[in-house]
């Protein structure tokens, strides 16, 4: 541990390394607990460098010996890394360090997992490895020699020798140290090859661990896909003769890009129909295009500092985010993207961890790999890719490939791409990353009939100095509709003045009828306030606003529960369709919290007619018939001035479930009837949608029966999705224990499955019980503190468990306060990822806010607190 006070690193403080390396080579003599690292790298001086410091970062090594130019040094050594007096001008450094790998818990720099020897180095791990300028902007060819006597033994690049207890290995592509890898062990491959665009042939392997060996078709498809897709849509090839995928059991995060040697957590790549869900499926698939996407996006362009993390990770999440819209139905895709932002990025935007997506400040960069970077970095990109149409971004791809390959870039250099393509002035658009919050769009109408539009401008048009923009020219007859728009984005992140951001609002028009008069337009605002006009229509339209979703911002429409109706009925854009449905249930849903209202009749009535809408996309079906989470409740009783009461959400969610149930019952046994998927399995997006239609008409339906019809599935499921589906229903019904344990002994040696057997009980536990669930199940044999994947399937479902987490008494907080104190210790990553769970603490009342306060202080006191985890606490507390 530390001993000095952490530090704050700044974007503005950036200065170039002096000193670049040319070249790499290290051996590897591995062993458990003193694996020896040998190092020779040839170095020589930056030309832009504005100071001559010799600087190696490393951290928890044993230095046995080091070298310049063949001569012994006793370089100046301190708890981050190391100085040495250096000649003037290229030299070759040598040195040879020890580290322990059993003993390294924290799952950063070479650690072992199930007895294999792995590494993650993102983002400041590899100088846990050994001493060297750990930072993006120093790129080298490595070469790498593992000595052992493991069977498999792999790094980065192709393999170039290898003999009786060794490996060599060479990556010719220049890199920096965060994508090294390297992995030993007792490992089995499914192979596979891939012939490139301009006829390369590349071997494919995903290395497991024996038992494992019937998990990794579908992972090996999903990759062979993802490369095609990649040369399809962005021309770009693999560089390497061999491209490798590890699975790991312990991984802090899903995946990382290392160089040709991708690790994943096991979790992100094995798959089978027996164990996985088609939400597994779906997720494994968008993982590794993920990670393959970041070979070009990320790796061949790399960032020049971690400030810059956003222009790898936001247009590797966009890209991936293509692909899965392109292999599966885009819509639901979108759909499911935006729930997603809204539950993870808004609430951090909007609490005490908001951050610009393109952070100013850090004091430990492990904690910005965050939805802000990822999820509303891709947003950006989604926007500006809208913005410049289809044909414009795809030229201004190229050129950034073209310009910046091999080069560690800045977001400045990736908008500059986008303006010498386009012309386009991106001053204001930068805003998006440097702004933090996301902005609230406030919209209001006028309606001028073709009789009436000599009548002087409407009160809202008369506040705007500026004339509106004209979206659509006249003709007869000529009634004049007007929409104007208010942006606002509240103070937070230490900014208070924010200035309007440039928004992509896509916008299409409805008539009485439901016929659409205006197709999807795309509005561009750029101003605090903004109208744009619409002429040349009959009748007032209704508006379809914000399609797509095209700009991750709060709508705020003062709006009536029957244009909703209206627009959850006829708009031709299936994300607002959803949209519409959401907003009826949530304003239904809130209605009843506060003041007892009974549920809205006319949500019911359009979940009836989409349910049996035999013309829509079972998938879409089943996004339509999910309630707003209780979280997104919470947050949005809380922005109307109401303090959120867990217990009355819950009880909520609970009566409109059971009413839509009933509201249904006469449909159910048809509707289920009709989703049933017959042969043998597919995760496919065709039969995957019935299966998630058919689990919400199974949830309804236990409601009724209590769970007999759960119970039988659960006993015929010939695949997980069914049985998962089926035991969840058990549990909510109160009728688990039998098939839980079941479950258990069927599954008792595969892992992943037992994660989905803890998950299951805590989430879905009633919320009086789910603290004490959790607790019974921390003291299960098979509860591993050490394991990420076991103790977010415990903690990550107490915390999904909404009124559970917030019981009144306070045993949820300090169960997770407890065991987080524990896990510091081992694992400050997963640590500090985990205390975001607290981050809308002053959301609730003052009771849950002391009690919640009172945890944090307590994680905040513990000596040896790490960094990771004392920044988290300390942003969260304010
Ligand atoms: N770059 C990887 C994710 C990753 C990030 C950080 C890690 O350790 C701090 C590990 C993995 C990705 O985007 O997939
Ligand atoms: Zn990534």
């Amino acid at each position: 541990m530390r001993d000095s006070p952490p530090q704050t690193i700044y974007l503005k403080d950036y200065t170039p390394p002096a000193w670049l390396v040319e070249d790499v080579h290290l051996t590897f003599r591995l062993a458990a607990k003193t694996t020896r690292v040998i190092s020779r790298i040839r170095f020589a001086p930056n030309p832009d460098r504005v100071d001559q410091t010799f600087f190696l970062h490393g951290e928890d090594l044993v230095l046995i010996s080091s070298h310049i130019d063949g001569v012994a040094v006793t370089p100046t050594i301190t708890e981050e890394g190391l100085s040495c007096d250096v000649p003037d001008g290229p030299f070759t450094w040598e040195a040879e360090v020890e580290i322990s790998p059993a003993t390294n818990t924290a799952l950063e720099g070479l650690y072992m997992s199930s007895g294999m020897y792995c590494t993650q180095c993102e983002a400041e791990g590899f100088r846990k490895i050994t001493y060297y300028p750990d930072r993006p902007d120093v790129m080298a060819p490595f070469t790498v020699r593992i000595e052992s006597d493991l069977p498999v033994m792999l790094s980065n690049g192709n393999p170039v020798a290898e003999g009786e207890g060794w490996a060599e290995w060479h990556d010719p592509w220049k890199k920096p140290s965060y994508l090294f890898a390297l992995v030993a062990g007792d490992l089995v491959n499914h192979p596979d090859r891939f012939t490139t665009m301009s006829g390369r042939d590349v071997e494919l392997n995903i290395w497991v661990r024996p038992g494992d060996l019937h998990k990794c078709a579908f992972g090996m498809e999903a990759l062979k896909k993802s490369m095609k897709w990649d040369e399809d849509v962005y021309g770009r090839e693999y560089d390497l003769d061999i491209f490798n995928i590890v699975a790991v059991d312990d991984f802090n995060m899903g995946a990382m890009e290392n160089k040709g040697l991708n690790i994943f957590n096991s979790s992100a790549v094995l798959a089978s129909p027996e164990t996985s869900t088609d939400a597994n499926f779906e997720r494994i698939e968008a993982i590794i295009a993920h990670e393959y996407f970041h070979n070009w996006t990320g790796n061949r362009i790399t960032c020049r500092d971690w400030f810059q993390l956003c222009l790898k990770e936001g247009l590797t999440v966009y890209r991936d985010s293509q692909f899965t819209s392109d292999m599966r139905s885009a819509p639901v895709k979108r759909i499911s993207d935006v729930i997603d932002l809204r539950a993870r990025q808004f609430p951090e935007d909007q609490g005490p961890l908001s951050h610009p997506v393109r952070p100013e400040r850090f004091q430990e960069i492990n904690n910005f790999y965050t939805a802000t970077v990822y999820e509303k970095g891709a947003e950006v990109i989604g926007m500006l890719k809208r913005l410049v149409g289809d044909e414009a971004y795809a030229k201004a791809l190229d050129l950034y490939f073209e310009r910046h390959d091999g080069d560690a870039a800045t977001i400045e250099d990736w908008l500059r791409v986008f303006e010498d393509a386009t012309g386009r002035d991106l001053t204001q658009f930068k805003r998006w990353y440097s702004q933090s919050g996301t902005p609230r769009l406030k919209v209001t109408e006028d309606w001028a009939a073709a009789d009436d539009a000599s009548r002087p401008p409407s009160r809202d048009l008369a506040d705007n100095p500026e004339a509106p923009d004209q979206v659509r020219g006249g003709g007869t007859p000529s009634g004049t509709y007007t929409l104007t728009f208010e942006q606002h984005t509240p103070e937070g992140s230490g900014q208070t003045e924010k200035e309007p951001q440039v928004l992509p609002i896509a916008v299409g028009l409805l008539g009485p009828n439901g016929d659409e008069v205006l197709a999807t337009t795309l509005l561009e605002m750029t101003q605090a306030k903004q109208s744009f006009e619409f002429t040349g229509l009959s009748a007032r339209p209704i508006p379809s606003i914000l399609r797509e979703f095209s700009a991750p911002v709060v709508l705020e429409r003062e709006t009536s529960a029957d244009k909703r109706a209206f627009l959850l009925a006829h708009d031709t854009d299936p994300f607002n369709r959803w949209e519409a449905g959401r907003q009826l249930a949530r304003d239904g849903l809130i209605a009843m919290i506060r003041n007892g209202s009974p549920a809205d009749d006319r949500w019911l009535e359009g979940m009836s007619r989409v349910v049996r809408d035999d013309t829509a996309d079972p998938a879409f079906r089943a996004l339509m018939l999910s309630l707003p989470a209780e979280s997104e409740l919470a947050q949005a009783l809380h922005e109307q001035g109401t303090t959120p009461d867990p217990d009355a959400i819950w009880q909520a969610r609970e009566t409109v479930a059971q009413q839509l149930a009933e509201t249904l019952q006469d449909a159910l046994p048809r509707l289920q009837a009709e989703m049933t998927v017959e042969g043998a399995y597919s995760p496919d997006a065709g039969p995957a949608g019935r299966r998630a239609l058919a689990g919400k008409l199974l949830g309804l339906t236990t409601r009724l029966d209590g769970g007999a019809q759960a119970a039988r599935q659960y006993t015929h499921a010939d695949n997980m999705t069914l049985q998962l589906t089926a035991l969840a229903c058990l549990i909510r019904s109160g009728r688990g224990e039998d098939a839980l344990a079941a479950f258990y002994n069927r599954w008792k040696d595969d892992r992943l499955v037992i994660d989905k057997w803890f998950m299951l009980q805590i989430a879905e536990a009633d919320p009086a019980r789910a603290a004490d669930v959790a607790k019974t199940l921390t003291e299960h044999p098979d509860f591993d503190l050490k394991n990420p994947n076991r103790f977010r399937a415990t903690m990550g479902a107490l915390a999904m468990n909404h009124a559970g987490f917030h019981r009144a008494d306070g045993d949820g907080y300090a169960l997770l306060a407890d065991w987080l104190i524990r896990l510091d210790a081992l694992n400050p990553q997963t640590t500090a990822r985990m205390c975001s769970v607290f981050q809308a603490w002053r959301r609730y009342d003052a009771d849950r806010q002391a009690l919640m306060r009172q945890n944090l202080e307590r994680i905040a006191a513990k000596s040896d607190l790490s960094r990771d985890t004392a920044e988290m606490v300390g942003r969260i507390l304010g």
